[in-house]
C-alpha cells in the first residue's frame, strides 16, 4: 500500500516511519510512505504557504494555490487515491474505517496547519474528511500518522500471524482481557491462578470473562452496537447470581 502526506513538516514522519512494525513494513515493501512538502510547491522566493483570511480576524489560512499544485502532483503518482483530510470537523475515525481503507491501494493524506485550508480546496480535491477525535491540534501531521497506523496494522503480514484474529469487526467492540508476566507476585498482588494452570479452556473462558466484564464497567457503549453473544449472556447471569447473593442476607 502506498501513502503519500502532504505536509510543510515531513520530517516528522520520520519517526513514525523508523521504529519498530512500521519500520518492518516499510523495509519488506509492504507500505510506501512518501512525505511531500507542499512548500516545494509554492512560488517566490520565500515559497509561502500561508496567507490572511479574506474578512479578517487573527489566524493564517493555507493558500490554496500551493496545495493544488501538491496535490495533482499526488494524484498523478496515485491515480487510485482516495485524498483524504484530517480536521475535526471531519467524521470520527474509527477501527470499522481503518478496515475500510485497508482495502485501498494507495492513499494521499492532506495534513493542514494554522487555522485550515481555503475551503475551494476541500470542495475541489478532498474526497474524505476525518477527524481523530474532539480536541484541537496544531497541525495534521499526528491525525495523519495515527490513520495511517490503525490502516496498517491491517495489512496482511504486517503484524504477526497471532493477530490477524484480531482483525474480525467484533474485535473493535469489546475491550481486552487483563495481560500478565512474570514474575507471578508483583505489588502483593498475584497473577490469577487459571492463567498458571496450563487448562486451556478455562483460560480462554477466564479470557473472555475478563474482556467482558472491563467492557461493562469501562465502555458500556461498545456494547450497544452489538449486544451480547450467547456464552457472553451466561457470563452475565452468573455474576448477577453471584451479586443478588451477595446483596441478599
Ligand atoms: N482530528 N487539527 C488540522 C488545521 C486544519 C483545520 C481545518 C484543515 C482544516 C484534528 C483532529 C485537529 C487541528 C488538525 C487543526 N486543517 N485533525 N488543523 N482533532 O485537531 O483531525
Amino acid at each position: 500500500m502506498r501513502f503519500c502526506v502532504l505536509t510543510i513538516f515531513p520530517e516528522m514522519f520520520d519517526a513514525f516511519a523508523g521504529h519498530g512494525i512500521m519500520r518492518r513494513a516499510v523495509e519488506s515493501g509492504k507500505i510506501r510512505l512518501e512525505p511531500v512538502n507542499i512548500r516545494d510547491f509554492a512560488e517566490g522566493r520565500h515559497r509561502v504557504t500561508d496567507d490572511r483570511p479574506y474578512g479578517g480576524g487573527s489566524g493564517m489560512v493555507m493558500k490554496p494555490e500551493p496545495l493544488a499544485a501538491a496535490i495533482q502532483s499526488a494524484k498523478s503518482e496515485l491515480p487510485e487515491a482516495p485524498v483524504v483530510l484530517l480536521t475535526p470537523q471531519g467524521r470520527r475515525f474509527d477501527q470499522e474505517t481503518a478496515r475500510q481503507y485497508a482495502a485501498c491501494r494507495e492513499m494521499i493524506f492532506v495534513c493542514g496547519r494554522y487555522e485550515g485550508l481555503d475551503e475551494r480546496i476541500c470542495e475541489a480535491y478532498v474526497d474524505d474528511e476525518i477527524s481523530i477525535g474532539d480536541y484541537v491540534l496544531t497541525g495534521g501531521e499526528l491525525p495523519a500518522m495515527v490513520v495511517m497506523d490503525a490502516v496498517i496494522r491491517h495489512i496482511p503480514g504486517v503484524l504477526g500471524a497471532e493477530d490477524a484474529a484480531e482483525c474480525d469487526s467484533f474485535s473493535a467492540s469489546r475491550l481486552e482481557h487483563a495481560h500478565y508476566t512474570r514474575p507471578g507476585a508483583f505489588c502483593q498482588k498475584e497473577v490469577p491462578g487459571v492463567l498458571l494452570s496450563g487448562n486451556h479452556r478455562a483460560i480462554e473462558e477466564w479470557r473472555r470473562e475478563s474482556a467482558l466484564l472491563r467492557t461493562i464497567l469501562r465502555r458500556p457503549d461498545l456494547l450497544e452496537q452489538t449486544g451480547l453473544t450467547e456464552p457472553e449472556k451466561k457470563i452475565v447471569q452468573k455474576w448477577c447470581r453471584r451479586l443478588e447473593a451477595l446483596a441478599s442476607d
